[in-house]
């Protein structure tokens, strides 16, 4: 009998040093430069500490990290396809140097961690994204973190953790590659196939990871990434707890579910050969490469990324050398007649096939609509549905915008009582007035303050949003990009009707209910939209309204009507 595949690289690099140097490390560390770990930089430190990322001991040095965009090999030779690397500001860098040591503490500001830095450098980000990630095109996920969050400087070395990275939810099911290979062996698996994934799993993935296990006669690890995924993928949270639901479909001695701590970079080919040697590293000795595996979708020009089958040719290019079997992904489907799953490539024309895309899937989730057995398990659908509530259960934002006076308040008023008597969700109005009394009291109105009061009014709309209820928002918001980023981080949690009240400035001044464009023409009041500051229209917004055509009951009439329409009312 084969024993367990060998750790990449020949040895599992552990970095989490024993109970006594880690406490004298400890008290060391509260003196040294410190920095505050990304989200993402906590994951690759996780990685790096349980060994998942062996032979990394650390965050990459320059000689590395150079070899790695050129080579995808360390400096040793040892295959390697990402660069791991600890990115900070300037401000950080320009106080610390090589021979130092660093501390790094994680969200809560824990120390957990010190690099010993050997290294720093101003990278070629441009070189970088394109030798990656073959783009440098920002609507890559990974480019964009790179150009837009990360910072300038990099900081190369090894590390030793104090203490391991700390996870509350689901501890049962989070393990080491250690101890991953402790239980295959426990369990006298030598062989093991291991599947990644960051969508929630339906019954043709159970069937065509079942079917990989068989045919590779190699027990099954399914292997979900709960680090950080694409933007917009369905939180781990609900994702895991149908994991949970559908392990139970495989037979129990042969089969295991375990998460993956890791921040991907939706790289395609490269990310695809990173997943490979990091699972040898937790044991497994094949591992199932998909159609457009870790791809990030359409570039800026709609064009795909990365070809649907590159990641299948870099993986079985290196499979022999890094001692990793892939196993091509063999799409199923489900057909009528057999009433089960069968290798798309088999089924005849005689046969029905039957499927349900990801677009309509959502639809059907969204709408509250049926979804079929055949399609999913029940247990899988109603976890789903728990977060994923049809538009009717789900929160939203109503958000006004225009110029002061244009009539957003007494909309506003007349949409929230009638949004009351209804029922049903408790509703909020952010006034542009209210707001600034209480929320943004200290803000006047430069671009900046404007910016940080909508911004302020955006996060609160989206925390009521996401807990299921009403925001109506009423401020004048001039500015579109400022508009846009509330859409956007909204839109993730909930519903967003952007509604541009768009009375013209001669009737609002005309009206000059509160007197204020008076003194905005004879320069008393500074800054005033639309008389010395901009305001920019609306490109698409979901409705318009002209308070010359209609009253606030008719206006909200027409607001009801347009919800009931997008399925939040009814
Ligand atoms: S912004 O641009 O969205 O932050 O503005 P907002 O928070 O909605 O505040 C607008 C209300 O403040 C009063 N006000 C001014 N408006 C525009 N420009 C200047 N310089 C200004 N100074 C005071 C005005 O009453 C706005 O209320 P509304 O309800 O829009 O008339």
């Amino acid at each position: 009998m084969t024993t367990i595949i060998e750790p990449h690289g020949g040895e599992l690099k552990e970095r989490l040093l024993g109970e006594t140097e880690a406490q004298a490390l400890k008290k060391e560390a509260a003196g040294f430069p410190s920095w505050d770990l990304t989200e993402r930089q906590i994951c690759d430190l996780e990685m790096i500490v349980n060994g998942a990322f062996s032979p990394l001991e650390g965050f990459l040095c320059r000689a590395d990290y150079e070899s790695v965009l050129k080579d995808m090999r360390l400096t040793d030779n040892t295959v390697w396809p990402m660069p791991i690397t600890l990115d900070v500001t300037d401000e950080f860098a320009s106080g610390v140097n090589a021979g130092d040591k660093v501390a790094l503490r994680d969200g809560e500001g824990v120390i957990v961690a010190v690099l010993n830095l050997e290294d720093k450098w101003t990278p070629d980000k441009i070189a970088e994204a394109n030798a990656v990630f073959g783009t440098e095109d920002t609507k890559h996920p990974a480019v964009n973190y790179m150009m837009n969050i990360a910072g300038p400087v990099y900081l190369g070395g090894s590390v030793d953790a104090i203490e391991a990275v700390r996870h509350y939810d689901f501890v049962h099911l989070r393990n080491s590659p250690k101890e991953l290979r402790e239980r295959f062996k426990r369990q006298g698996w030598h062989s093991v196939v291991a599947f990644q994934t960051r969508n929630p799993m339906h019954r043709a993935h159970q069937e065509l990871t079942f079917r990989a296990a068989k045919q590779s006669e190699a027990n099954l690890l399914i292997q979900p990434v709960v680090g950080m995924t694409k933007p917009g993928d369905i939180d781990h949270y609900s994702r895991v707890r149908c994991y949970e639901k559908l392990i139970k479909q495989y037979p129990e001695q042969t089969s295991a579910l375990s998460l993956l701590p890791l921040a991907m970079r939706m790289g395609g080919p490269r990310e695809a050969l990173w997943h490979a040697l990091i699972r040898k590293n937790y044991g497994c000795t094949h591992f199932i490469v998909g159609r457009d595996h870790a791809g990030p979708g359409n570039d800026s020009k709609g064009e795909p990324f990365y070809g649907p089958y590159d990641a299948q040719e870099l993986v079985s290019k290196y499979q022999e050398e890094i001692g990793m079997e892939m196993v091509p992904f063999k799409m199923v489907v489900y057909v009528k007649e057999r009433a089960g799953f069968m290798p798309m490539d088999e089924v005849d024309d005689s046969l029905t096939t039957m499927n349900i895309s990801g677009t309509e899937f959502r639809r059907r989730l969204q709408e509250g609509l049926d979804i079929p057995e055949w399609f999913s398990f029940p247990e899988v659908v109603e976890e789903l549905r728990k977060t994923h509530p049809s538009k009717k259960n789900q929160g939203y934002t109503v958000f006004f915008t225009g110029l002061s006076g244009a009539g957003k308040s007494t909309i506003a008023n007349a949409l929230l009582v009638k949004l009351l008597e209804m029922g049903g969700r408790s509703v909020t109005l952010l006034d542009g007035d209210i707001v600034r009394k209480n929320l943004s009291s200290n803000l006047g109105f430069s671009k900046e303050d404007r910016d940080t009061n909508i911004k302020r009014i955006g996060f609160v709309a989206r925390e009521i949003t996401k807990a299921g209820g009403v925001a109506i928002c009423a401020p004048i918001a001039p500015y579109a990009e400022t508009r846009k980023a509330v859409r956007d981080s909204v839109s993730s949690v909930g519903g967003f009707i952007e509604i541009y009240v768009s009375t013209p400035l001669d009737v609002c001044e005309g009206r000059d209910r509160k007197g204020l464009y008076q003194q905005a023409r004879e320069g008393k009041i500074k800054e005033f939209t639309g008389i010395s500051d901009p305001y920019e229209v609306p490109v698409e917004p979901e409705l318009n309204i002209d308070t010359r055509d209609c009253t606030p009951d008719e206006a909200a009439q027409t607001i009801l009507l347009k919800l009931e329409k997008f399925g939040f009312i009814g």
